[in-house]
């Protein structure tokens, strides 16, 4: 008799070393089958894996084991996104050499992942911080300097003075260096830029063809590209100023030129510069501005602050007309022109500012009620309506009248129409030793040189300190010091190293493709690209989805690829959350730290009180986190796999519950009671179940059509009506053969028992390599239906019929009911209504 209980502590291993043995899922370039590319965003090895890889990586695995039963060579690598700050942290903090450290995590990480099955292809293992990486991203470096997409330029950096080094934005915090708590200074250095803004028209309209994307991540990234389209013109300064006759300004809403009121510098405007030079208090408020928040939402909600430079400007269509001149701080000084025309009926951040200072607010656009001069109350009117007090404007609508503006503008050579993007070049340097080394030498007599592509890769030298702060390679005596490629002269090397942004924008053709003496082959590439399914956090919506996009249009542009969308279709899944467990000072306490007694939470150690918090994303912040090593320990990969699966719909979150996993772990355990039962069963009778038929054929085309939507939850929602039914059948060939289908059908989701029941079930080959069961079409349709028995209206009984008998059979069977019967009693039957497959109603 076969083993009543399901042992994943001994199959999980058995049939993972089987997989990797076989190499069954190394994906075959020169395979004729259509191909899928299955990806999931790859991890930071931070040190271990958390539940949100899991999810994530449950999800890919699902599908890419699904296509693979589908007949197609499915591409399902995983790598490591290695260079990053946290091991220079960790470097610092332990002596430990950040590849030491980072290696040490991979390897540990690899070990987690692999005991949860997933299907990878680990022959295409790679980590970023490797030379065979990194190399080939500087061999595309230089290909995109010599393409004209790199340049240099000045550009500020945050400048920790105590500690002598340049911090990355999430180092400063609350405007201080996050070692040394000194206040940052802004410093300029000379840094690479990649030309994305190149590509902002291209990246924008892209959008739309990307029909398998989320709305929202169009959205998000629509809104940073920020394409504005307006009128650029001057107003002429009353007086010049040394050589400056006029201020430029950009505007979305030329329609409302006449309800101007005023006109704002940024503090950086060369304008308030100049003016800085002889007025103190002006140079006061201008660096007050500067210390100031500069995102959006910072600029939102600060308090609008103005200065009055006293200077006038005339406004182009009545020049009798002045405008003063304010230097505000809601006005950037890198966008568009660094000075706005303020209209403050037509704009809350005018308005606010207006009132403040006194200045005048005059209406220019009716909300249909009003169309006074003198605009009232502190709410602007931003919406759509009729131009009014506006000379040769009044009256048209609002689209009409930018149109007029703007040709009158063109015509008589104050403006002309402009489009303005929110969208900057790509700031790539960083100051930071565990990068990618920037392949550039830079000689006094020829500038920067790229480096020679047959000198690759520029190596990270492992002999470095961090004792001290800053950045190891300025440091390093000798391999900062090298001769110029191009003329053999004395030159140094660039210390700066790539964003690691810039790894993650190329790594998918990289696993498409890696050979040793290239990035990689375009043609492999081109056999495996777009990306059939990404699949990440939505906090990559902007800058990684973004940055791999431009590298590949970039690339592209090279003539390196001959395609620009990388990703055909991305799903964003939802965070794995907890309950959160505080003492009363506000400390975290972790889910093992705490137990319940009665309805009171109590800390383990001392059985003090403990709060229970709201549920949240996990993270070592709040301590809410479950290890998912112990876990698999405990219940096995498949009950993991199947908990991350089931529970909630994959984009929404998913709170982790010791109740959600042991249910898990029993569902596995009946899936292996059915397998096992077969053999118990064998001589059970060769009997027709019709219904448990129509359920399984169902089930398999009901559960192919979630899994291909992603809709897990759904899938395994149908796997279990089915299992229930299975179970409450009578034994029976029939019931034998849905069983044995049972096992490919779950088989994505929960691998190790669906192949240890393969075997015990007789079969020799993995299921790894089974087909998906093919659909029997005609059990699709329901062939009976519930007809409802009324009498005078009222449901009286329910009767099972074929689908489509006719009415007078319906008719016969309604009427020949004894619960029908019973309520007619002998009564006179007026008449008898009958809708063909749904109702009979008696009327007495
Ligand atoms: C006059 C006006 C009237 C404006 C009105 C708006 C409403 P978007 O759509 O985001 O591109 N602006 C222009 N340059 C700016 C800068 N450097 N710093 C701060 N604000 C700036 O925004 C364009 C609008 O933002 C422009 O249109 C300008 O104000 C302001 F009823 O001009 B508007
Ligand atoms: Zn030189």
């Amino acid at each position: 008799m076969t083993d009543q209980r399901f042992n994943p502590l001994a199959a999980d291993k058995r049939w993972q070393k089987r997989w990797a043995d076989s190499g069954v899922f190394e994906a075959d370039d020169a395979s004729a089958k259509p191909r899928s590319f299955v990806l999931e965003m790859f991890p930071y090895p931070s040190g271990r894996i958390h539940m949100g890889h899991v999810r994530n990586y449950t999800m890919g695995d699902v599908l890419a084991r699904f296509r693979r039963m589908q007949g197609f060579e499915v591409l399902h690598p995983m790598g490591w996104d290695a260079f990053g700050m946290p091991a220079e942290n960790a470097a610092m903090a332990n002596k430990v050499h950040p590849g030491e450290w980072t290696r040490a995590n991979i390897a540990t990480m690899r070990d987690q992942l692999k005991t949860l099955g997933f299907a990878f292809d680990w022959s295409r293992e790679l980590a970023t911080c490797e030379p065979d990486y990194y190399g080939q991203e500087q061999a595309l470096f230089i290909d995109l300097f010599e393409g004209g997409l790199v340049y240099r330029k000045e550009s500020a950096v945050n400048w920790d003075p105590v500690d002598m080094t340049v911090l990355a934005n999430e180092q400063v915090i609350d405007g201080k260096g996050w070692r040394s708590g000194a206040p940052v200074e802004k410093r300029k250095l000379s840094q690479w830029f990649l030309k994305i803004t190149d590509f902002a028209e291209d990246l924008l309209s892209g959008l739309g063809d990307l029909d398998k994307w989320p709305d929202k991540v169009r959205l998000m990234q629509e809104n940073w590209i920020g394409k504005s389209q307006g009128l650029q013109f001057h107003f002429k300064l009353t007086e010049n100023q040394q050589d400056i006759e006029t201020v430029e300004v950009f505007s979305t809403r030329p329609d409302t030129i006449f309800g101007a009121s005023f006109v704002a510098l940024s503090a950086d405007h060369p304008l308030t510069q100049q003016l800085a030079e002889d007025d103190e208090a002006l140079a006061t408020f201008a660096k007050e501005c500067k210390a100031g928040g500069t995102t959006a939402a910072e600029l939102e909600t600060m308090e609008k602050k103005g200065y009055d430079t006293g200077l006038t400007v005339s406004h182009p269509l009545d020049p009798s007309w002045q405008l003063p001149v304010y230097v505000a701080n809601f006005v950037l000084m890198d966008y568009g022109t660094g000075a706005v025309f303020g209209v403050p009926a037509h704009d809350q951040r005018d308005l606010d500012f207006a009132r403040k200072y006194d200045l005048p607010v005059k209406r220019v656009i009716s909300d249909g009620d009003h169309s006074d001069a003198e605009f009232i109350g502190n709410e602007a009117y931003t919406g759509a309506g009729k131009v009014v007090n506006s000379m040769f404007l009044d009256g048209l609508t609002v689209e009409d009248a930018e149109q007029e503006i703007i040709n009158r503008a063109e015509s008589e050579g104050w403006g002309r129409a402009q489009t303005t993007w929110r969208l900057r070049d790509w700031g790539v340097s960083r100051q930071r030793y565990w990068g990618t080394p920037i392949p550039i030498v830079h000689c006094d007599s020829c500038g920067p040189v790229p480096v020679p592509k047959d000198q690759l890769p520029i190596i990270l030298p492992e002999d470095i300190d961090f004792e001290n702060p800053g950045n190891p390679l300025e440091r390093h005596a000798t391999w900062k010091h090298v001769d110029c490629p191009k003329c053999g002269k004395a030159a140094t090397r660039e210390t700066d190293t790539l964003d690691t942004f810039v790894d993650s924008s190329w790594y998918f053709l990289r696993f498409a493709s890696q050979p040793d003496d290239r990035p990689f082959d375009p043609d492999v590439v081109a056999k495996w690209l777009p990306v059939t399914q990404y699949i990440g956090g939505v906090e990559h919506a902007i800058l990684h989805l973004l940055y791999a996009r431009f590298w590949t249009r970039a690339l592209a542009s090279i003539g390196k690829l001959d395609f620009t969308e990388p990703f055909e279709s991305l799903f964003t899944q939802g965070m794995v959350t907890h309950e959160t467990y505080q003492f009363g000072d506000g400390s975290w306490l972790s889910p093992d730290e705490v137990q319940k007694n009665g309805s009171d939470w109590t800390a383990v150690s001392d059985g003090s009180p403990v709060q229970v918090g709201r549920v949240e994303k996990m993270s070592k912040s709040k301590k809410n986190v479950v290890d998912p090593d112990p876990i698999i320990d405990q219940y096995g990969a498949d009950a993991v796999r199947f908990f991350m699966l089931s529970d909630s719909p994959p984009e929404r979150d998913l709170p982790w519950s010791e109740a959600g996993i042991e249910g898990s772990w029993r569902f596995v355990q009946r899936l292996w009671r059915l397998f096992a039962s077969i053999a118990e069963n064998a001589d059970a009778p060769v009997q027709e179940d019709k219904a448990l038929n129509r359920k399984l054929h169902q089930t398999i085309a009901g559960v192919a059509e979630d899994i291909e939507a992603l809709s897990f939850n759904k899938a395994v929602a149908k796997i279990f009506e089915l299992v229930n039914l299975i179970e409450k059948s009578k034994a029976s060939q029939d019931r034998n053969a849905a069983i044995k289908t049972l096992a490919p059908l779950v088989a994505p989701m929960v691998p190790h028992v669906a192949e240890e029941a393969w075997a015990l079930l007789g079969e020799s080959e993995m299921i790894a390599n089974a087909t998906w069961p093919a659909v029997d079409a005609s059990l699709l349709v329901e062939d009976e239906v519930t007809i409802a028995i009324q009498v005078r209206g009222k449901l009286r009984d329910t009767l099972i019929v074929a689908k489509g008998i006719d009415k007078a059979t319906m008719e016969e069977l309604a009427l020949t009911s004894e619960k029908v019967q019973r309520i007619i009693d002998g009564a006179d039957i007026k008449k008898v209504i009958v809708v063909p497959d749904r109702l009979v109603n008696i009327v007495i």
